[in-house]
C-alpha cells in the first residue's frame, strides 16, 4: 500500500493555489490570468487527488479580459467558506497592476456563482479571515503608503461586511514584511490557540520566492515578525533541487487533525521551465512561534508521505490525458479559450465527427478573442496529437495546432497555402512581433495528423498525411524557447487548436477530428502508432 504521493499535485499552469475545508471535502482555486473560463475550482477527499468541479468565472460579465496580456487577468483568487456559504475573493491585474478586486459567491462550490461584485480595495492578492465572532477580515497587499526601507509592499485589512458585501470601518495596515527589498504579498490570516497569524509571500514569484510570517494577538495588529522567517523557501538551493521559487501558500487543517499547505513552485531543467508554476502539497505542524513548514525535511519534495485521511487509496495523477473527440455538448473543464467565451466559433459539429472552428479574423497574437482553444501542458515528456482537415482559400488563412506562451511567444504547425495557392504545412516561430518561418512541406491530402513532441531537449514537430504511414519531422524547437524565464510573464505553455484568417474577411471552416494529449515514457519512440 503506498505511503507516499508525488509532487506537484495539480501539474501544469496553476498558480497562487488557495484551499479550503468542508467537513471531509477540500476546496482549491488557482489563477487564471487572461484564459476564460476563469479560475478553476478543483475538489479532492485526500488532498492529493483533485477533480475540476467548475470554474468561478464561467459566464462573460463585467470583468473583461480583451486587451490584455496573457498574463495579466484574474490574479490569485483566496476560497473560504462561511456558514453555508462559499466566498472567492480574486484581482483583476491590467498592466501587470491590480485594477479591480471582487467577491463572487455560492452556495455549492460547483456552481452557480455570483456575478463578482466590486470591493473597494487596492492592490493585489485579497484573502478573507472570518473570526470566532464570525467577523470577516478582508486582508491585500498594496504598495506602501509611505514606502520606507522596509520595502515597497504592505498588507493591509478592513472589515467586509458580509450581508452588504462592503469593506467597512477603518482600514488597518498589518505589517511591511520580514524580508525586506521586494512586495510583501499573498497574506492570508488563521488563528491558533488564541493569536493570528499572518503568512505571506516575499522575495518575488521567481527564485527568491519565500514564505514568511507575523504575528499578533489582536486581529488588526499590530503584527511582528516571526523572526523564523523564511519559514519556507527553495532560495538557497543550487541547481540540483528539482523543485524552485517555492512560496505563496494556504494552509489547511484535516478532519483528522493534520496541517498541510498548498504552495506553488516550478521545475526547471538547467534553469528554465515551461510547465508555469505548480501545486505542491507540503506538511505543516503548528509550534509555540507559528505554523512549522515541511518539519522533517525543511522543503518541499517531490515525494512527501501521505496525509493520513489519504492512506490506502490508489496513486492517480490529477492530469487529464488521452484522446477528445468532441463528442459531448459542451468541451471538457480542461479546455480554455483566450480572454473570453468563443462562442459559436468553436463548437461540437453538428453531425458528431468533432469540432468545427471557423477562422476568426484576429491573429493568435492580438489581445482579442482568437478562434483558440487550448489546454495546460502538464508533463515535460508529452504529446499532443491532432487530425485536422483543412484547405485555405488564401495564403492568409491557417489552421492548426500552437504551443502558446504568450500572444507575443509561441509557435504554430498550420495548414495554409502558398502564394501559388498550393496547400502546405508551415512551423512557425513568433517571438517579440517578429514572425520565423521554420519549416514548410507541401501537403498531399487535406486530411492530416499534426503533431508536437517535447522532451527535455525541445518541441518536435510532425505531420502525417491521412493514408500514408510515413511521419513527416518539420523541426525540434528547443525547449528554452517556450520557458517562462524566455517568454516572460507568469504562465506556463498552453497546447491548443487555432483558426484565423489574420485580418482577411472570408468565412474558412476547420474540421478538428480528435484531439489527444498523453505523457510520454522515455522508451517510446516518436514515431509511435496511432488510429486516425
Ligand atoms: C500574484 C502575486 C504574484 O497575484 O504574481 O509575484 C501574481 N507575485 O502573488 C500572479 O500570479
Amino acid at each position: 500500500m503506498a505511503t507516499t504521493f508525488r509532487n506537484p499535485v495539480l501539474p501544469g499552469c496553476y498558480p497562487d493555489p488557495s484551499i479550503c475545508r468542508v467537513g471531509e471535502d477540500f476546496y482549491l482555486v488557482t489563477s487564471s490570468f487572461a484564459y476564460y473560463p476563469g479560475i478553476p475550482v478543483f475538489h479532492s477527499r485526500d488532498l492529493v487527488h483533485w477533480h475540476q468541479l467548475t470554474h468561478v468565472l464561467n459566464r462573460p460579465g463585467r470583468l473583461s479580459l480583451e486587451g490584455l496580456d496573457v498574463s495579466d487577468g484574474v490574479w490569485a483568487p483566496t476560497i473560504r467558506h462561511h456558514d453555508g456559504t462559499f466566498y472567492v475573493v480574486s484581482t483583476l491585474a491590467r498592466r501587470r497592476r491590480g485594477d479591480l478586486t471582487f467577491v463572487v459567491t455560492a452556495d455549492d462550490p460547483a456552481g452557480p456563482w455570483s456575478d463578482p461584485i466590486p470591493l473597494e480595495a487596492e492592490g493585489i492578492d485579497p484573502s478573507l479571515f472570518f473570526d470566532d465572532d464570525g467577523r470577516c477580515w478582508f486582508t491585500a497587499c498594496r504598495d506602501a503608503a509611505h514606502p520606507s526601507g522596509d520595502g515597497p509592499g504592505e498588507l493591509w485589512m478592513r472589515e467586509l461586511d458580509l450581508e452588504r458585501l462592503e469593506l467597512a470601518g477603518p482600514t488597518h495596515v498589518l505589517w511591511r514584511g520580514a524580508v525586506r527589498g521586494a512586495w510583501v504579498e499573498a497574506p492570508h490570516l488563521y488563528k491558533h490557540d488564541g493569536v493570528y497569524h499572518l503568512i505571506a509571500a516575499e522575495g518575488g514569484t521567481e527564485s527568491n520566492h519565500s514564505v514568511t510570517a507575523a504575528r499578533s494577538d489582536v486581529v488588526t495588529g499590530p503584527y511582528l515578525t516571526d523572526q523564523r522567517s523564511p519559514l519556507l523557501t527553495h532560495r538557497h538551493r543550487g541547481p540540483d533541487e528539482p523543485i524552485h521559487n517555492v512560496g505563496h501558500a494556504d494552509l489547511v487543517d484535516t478532519p483528522d487533525g493534520e496541517v498541510w499547505a498548498v504552495t506553488l513552485g516550478v521545475r526547471p531543467i538547467e534553469g528554465t521551465h515551461t510547465l508555469g508554476r505548480e501545486v505542491f502539497l507540503v506538511p505543516v505542524t503548528w509550534s509555540a512561534h507559528g505554523p512549522v513548514f515541511a518539519p522533517e525535511s525543511g522543503g518541499v519534495r517531490m515525494s512527501e508521505r501521505l496525509p493520513s485521511i489519504a492512506s490506502g487509496r490508489p496513486n492517480g495523477d490529477t492530469a487529464v490525458t488521452g484522446r477528445v473527440r468532441f463528442d459531448e455538448p459542451a468541451l471538457g473543464l480542461e479546455w480554455n479559450s483566450l480572454r473570453g467565451p468563443v462562442g459559436d466559433r468553436v463548437r461540437p459539429s453538428a453531425d458528431g465527427g468533432g469540432l468545427d472552428i471557423d477562422l476568426a479574423p484576429e491573429p493568435l497574437s492580438s489581445t482579442g478573442v482568437p478562434a483558440f482553444i487550448g489546454r495546460r501542458q502538464q508533463h515535460v515528456r508529452f504529446h499532443a496529437r491532432t487530425r485536422i482537415g483543412f484547405t485555405a482559400a488564401h495564403p492568409a488563412e491557417e489552421a492548426g495546432v500552437a504551443v502558446f506562451q504568450n500572444q507575443d511567444h509561441y509557435a504554430t504547425l498550420a495548414l495554409t497555402a502558398d502564394g501559388g495557392g498550393r496547400a502546405q504545412a508551415v512551423l512557425t516561430a513568433r517571438e517579440a512581433g517578429t514572425s520565423t518561418r521554420l519549416a514548410s512541406v507541401p501537403m498531399t491530402a487535406s486530411e492530416v495528423v499534426l503533431a508536437v513532441e517535447g522532451d527535455e531537449a525541445g518541441y518536435t514537430f510532425r505531420l502525417t498525411h491521412l493514408g500514408a504511414d510515413q511521419w513527416i519531422t518539420l523541426a525540434t524547437i528547443e525547449r528554452a524557447f517556450f520557458s517562462t524565464e524566455c517568454a516572460g510573464g507568469f504562465v506556463g505553455v498552453y497546447l491548443g487548436l487555432y483558426a484565423t484568417s489574420n485580418g482577411r474577411a472570408g468565412g474558412g471552416r476547420v474540421r478538428v477530428h480528435w484531439f489527444e494529449y498523453q505523457p510520454r515514457v522515455r522508451s517510446e519512440t516518436a514515431q509511435a502508432a496511432y488510429a486516425p
